[in-house]
Order: C-alpha cells, then structure tokens, then sequence
C-alpha cells in the first residue's frame, strides 16, 4: 500500500532538509501534529528495520578496531614525534651540531628546525606547568632574552619521546649521567641547554605550540632496510 503525504508535507520536507527554522515556526499547529506522527511512525519503522537487517553481536566483535589516534606527537606506542629544542646557553655554546648529531647517530628523523627567538607568550604556554614557581620569571626571561636563538626541533622515530629523555638526562645536570647531553655540557639547572618533550601529551601540546602544520615533513629514509626494519 502506498500512502502519499499532502502536499503541504511534501513541502516541509523539502524545506526541513535545506532551509531555515524559521520556515519551520511558520508552520500551523495542525501540520506540526502531523509532521511529528510521520516522525514517530517513520523512526519506529526505521529502528525496526535496523534490528531486522543490523549486524549480530558476533559480527560486531569482528569489526575492524578504530585507528589509534594520531597526533602532532604521531601514534601513541607507535612512530612518535618529540618537541627538542637547544635552548640559548646551548646554541651560545656552539653545542647545536654536537645534538643533533646525537638524535641523528642513534637513527632518529630530524622532521622539522628552525631558529627562533620565542615571544614571551610563546615561552609562558611552553612552560605553563611551572607558573608558579620562583624560578618561572628568570626560565622565560633566559629562554627569550634574544641573545642567541632557540634551535627548536622535532625528532620522530620509535619510542622517540622517551628515548630523547634518556638521551638528554636529569633536569639537574649534576645528577644527569655521563654520556647524556646534560651529564657532559653543563652544570646549573638554569643553563641544562637543552628541553625535550617528558610525555606523548606534551610532544602532542609542544610540536602544536612552536609549529605549524607546514612546517614539520613527512619523508622516508633511503636507508631505512638498515635503521627500522625487524627480523
Ligand atoms: P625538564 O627540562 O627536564 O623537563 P622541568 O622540571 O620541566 O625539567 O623544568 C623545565 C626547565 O625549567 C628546566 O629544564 C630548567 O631550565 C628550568 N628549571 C627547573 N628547575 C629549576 C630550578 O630549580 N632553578 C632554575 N631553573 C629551573
Ligand atoms: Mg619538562
């Protein structure tokens, strides 16, 4: 059996899927009754077919799992990125060559570089988590004095955000192993002369921050059969 709406019906569905509410509230309390049963019926009519016609519980549990969520910072547990930056002191210091080496000898993709003095909200937003601490005023003002730029970075590869840390060592140098850039360059935690991302929220937050889109590359190693493959 067929029904055929009336035609002032015909001529809200039209309107409902392109145009205004106010085409809507134009209409009379007698359309509005007979526009909400169509609803009604045409829903139930709809959640019936859907459990006629709709995947069993078995199917369900075979659908593919949703992606992992990728970020500025990469996959999570996956192929990350990390934010690092060689602060003032280090690019002073003639330390810039010396760290990239570093990331780049152990198989790390340099990503995106630049130099940059950061403005003093750029450095505040970095370092949000240390407001309110003493030495909060003095870190901004070291970070953007503009007597030597931050070399701002970002590393990707396996586990990158973590292993940076280790390469980097403790924030206070003298507790910072020997062999880490901390442990061999530098000695007061207000000069460590260089910052790495400490998790996959700040590296997300970090790369975001000093960043554009445009600015990091997607690129391949040609060597890659020697530095990620598995056996
Ligand atoms: P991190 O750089 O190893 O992640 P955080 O605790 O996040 O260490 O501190 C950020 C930066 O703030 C340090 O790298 C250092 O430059 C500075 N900082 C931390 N603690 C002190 C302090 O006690 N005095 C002066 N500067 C500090
Ligand atoms: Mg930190």
């Amino acid at each position: 059996m067929f029904f055929r709406a009336p035609a002032f019906a015909r001529q809200f569905s039209r309107q409902l899927s392109t145009r205004s509410a106010a085409v809507f509230q134009a209409a009379s309390p007698s359309k509005l009754r007979w526009l909400a049963a169509t609803v009604c019926v045409g829903g139930a009519l709809a959640g019936a077919a859907a459990l006629q016609v709709g995947p069993s519980n078995a199917i369900m549990a075979d659908a593919p799992k949703a992606a992992p969520t990728k970020t500025a910072a990469g996959v999570k547990g996956g192929i990350e990125r990390t934010f690092i930056a060689v602060k003032p002191d280090g690019t002073q210091r003639g330390l810039v060559g010396d760290i990239i080496s570093r990331f780049e000898r152990k198989g790390y993709k340099l990503v995106a570089i630049k130099a940059i003095v950061p403005s003093a909200k750029l450095a505040e937003e970095h370092y949000e988590d240390l407001k309110s601490r003493p030495f909060f005023k003095g870190l901004v003002d070291y970070m953007t004095g503009g007597k030597a730029p931050v070399i701002a970075m970002v590393w990707e590869g396996k586990d990158v955000i973590r292993q940076g840390r280790r390469l980097i060592g403790a924030t206070n140098p003298l507790e910072a192993a020997p062999g880490t850039i901390r442990g061999d360059y530098c000695i007061m935690v207000g000069r460590n002369i260089i910052h790495g991302s400490d998790s996959f929220e700040s590296a997300t937050k970090e790369i975001s921050l000093w960043f554009g889109k445009s600015e990091v590359y997607d690129w391949e190693f040609a060597n890659a059969e020697w530095v990620t493959a598995d056996n």
